[in-house]
């Protein structure tokens, strides 16, 4: 698989939104105490144009909010109210599901489970608070193989009142397209070949709705980058060239900074990082980017020193984000589920042939605890849970594929991968698990209703790796 396909641009455009009562958030100085604010913004989902590869190639007719590739990008501040009217101008109907936040279940934006879907032409609006810091994002939950394919995902950003001193905070919103020779969207989603294997794998990668080439820095700036992986299904491993980024923040929650393992960032589907990067390199200079996951490794962009340095020596300032009110889970009180991922080439299914032989009879490819769901969302609850309990969850991944798990409405503690204790055991919504690996997690239950738990591989979501936590 190359990359080298489409000629890269040498511009990238940033798409910061600022209404302008979050200007007003963000023009208080850093450490001062803001009373919470009913933020009041609106999305619009629609067909439009976008010039992911650059001329000479034509834009790509996506769909997108706002008109733009990605979405805008929303920026509160932690506390505030968020009051989103969300105006359907697309062909289809659809909803808005708020990635990583922990929100009323009635505002969690699933099409048939805690909303019906917005007809095309009508509104719906979400309110709720951003009781937590960090990186989230937000896609449709209708459709999703073929929704967030077709461009429809936007980053949310919920600023600390006491942020890390940094010279400069981007958004990286990293996507992955399967393009034709004329640069359009190859209409083939959720087809069987991507929902048995590792999903649909695109031929162009996007940094920001672009095919990035260099990102300028100066010598001795201090970048804080958002890292979000808004892809279907491809898992970036990157690796930053002479460079050591610091890891402050897993899924928007902080964690204590440190290097990540063997130097390498693994974002898969849905996951965010938040890592500071000194750029310590000499004027002039060039870095690449690389995405190392184990395919063929491919250059994603170089850091691009300018010729003035910004200062002499690397910024000292702390890097430790305060931690958001997330209730900690009681280990000693609470119980253990074992939920068993299941099936895919390779893979096979404990209920044996004639499980499998169903399951291809209904067009699904995976399992969850022996149940899979056929995206209606009819199936009954893998487990029911009452609110403010504490619940640990052995997940096995008893299959050939990695898959990114995501939980609805709640963020848990991963604390072991095949029985080994997890390094900082951070907080997460989304975990990667590698081929026939183990994890258990934990978390309170909060917010009584369904909650989705599923692979944000959306093709094995779509094949039947998705399940309901019921909080009563
Ligand atoms: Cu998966």
């Amino acid at each position: 698989m190359t990359f080298g396909t489409f000629p890269a641009p040498l511009t990238r455009r940033s798409f910061l939104v600022r209404t302008a009562a979050c200007a007003g958030a963000l023009a208080l100085p850093a450490g001062r105490a803001r009373a919470a604010a009913t933020r009041e913004l609106t999305l619009t989902p629609a067909p439009a144009k976008a010039a992911l590869v650059g001329p000479p190639y034509p834009e790509t007719a996506v769909w997108a909010y706002d008109g733009r590739v990605p979405g805008p990008e929303l920026r509160v501040a932690q506390g505030d109210r968020l009051r989103i009217e969300v105006d359907n101008h697309l062909p289809a109907p659809t909803t808005i599901h708020w990635h990583g936040l922990r929100l009323p279940n009635a505002m969690d934006g699933v099409a048939h489970v805690t909303q019906p879907p917005i007809a095309p032409g009508e509104r719906f609006v979400y309110a709720f608070d951003a009781p937590d810091a960090g990186t989230f994002w937000y896609h449709p939950h209708y459709a999703s193989a073929e929704q967030l394919e077709r461009g429809l995902s936007g980053v949310l950003v919920v600023e600390e009142p006491e942020p890390i001193r940094v010279d400069r905070d981007l958004v990286w919103a990293l996507d992955d397209w399967r393009l034709d020779r004329d640069a359009a969207i190859v209409e083939d989603f959720g087809s069987g070949m991507d929902m048995s294997h590792a999903g649909r794998l695109g031929n162009t990668v996007t940094l920001n709705g672009r095919i990035p080439d260099a990102v300028a820095v100066s010598t001795g700036e201090r970048l804080r980058l958002r890292l979000v992986n808004v892809a279907n299904a491809r898992i970036f491993a990157l690796r930053f060239e002479n460079h050591t980024p610091t890891v402050v923040a897993r899924d928007g929650h902080p964690v204590t900074p440190h290097e990540p393992a063997e130097g390498i960032v693994l974002l898969g589907p849905g996951m965010r990082v938040d890592l500071v990067l000194d750029c310590g390199a000499d004027p002039g200079a060039r870095a690449s980017v690389v995405d190392v996951f184990p395919r063929d490794p491919y250059r994603l962009l170089d850091l691009a020193y300018g010729e003035t340095p910004l200062r002499e020596s690397p910024l000292d300032a702390s890097l430790v984000l305060a931690p958001n009110p997330v209730p900690e889970p009681d280990l000693a009180a609470a119980p253990t589920h074992e939920i068993v991922f299941e099936g895919g080439m390779m893979g096979g299914f404990r209920g044996g042939r004639e499980m499998m032989r169903a399951m291809t009879s209904r067009g699904l490819a995976w399992a969850v605890n022996g149940v899979a769901d056929d995206g209606g969302h009819t199936i009954s609850p893998l487990l029911t849970v009452e609110s403010g309990r504490s619940i640990v969850l052995d997940l096995a991944n008893e299959t050939a594929w990695w898959h990114p798990i995501h939980l609805h409405g709640h963020a848990f503690r991963i604390l072991e991968r095949d029985g080994a204790p997890e390094p900082h055991t951070p907080l997460a919504d989304t975990a990667l698990m590698a081929p026939r690996e183990r994890m258990r997690i934990a978390f309170v239950a909060e917010g009584a209703g369904d909650w989705l738990l599923h692979c944000h591989v959306l093709e094995h979501q779509v094949g039947g790796m998705s399940a309901i936590v019921r909080v009563v």
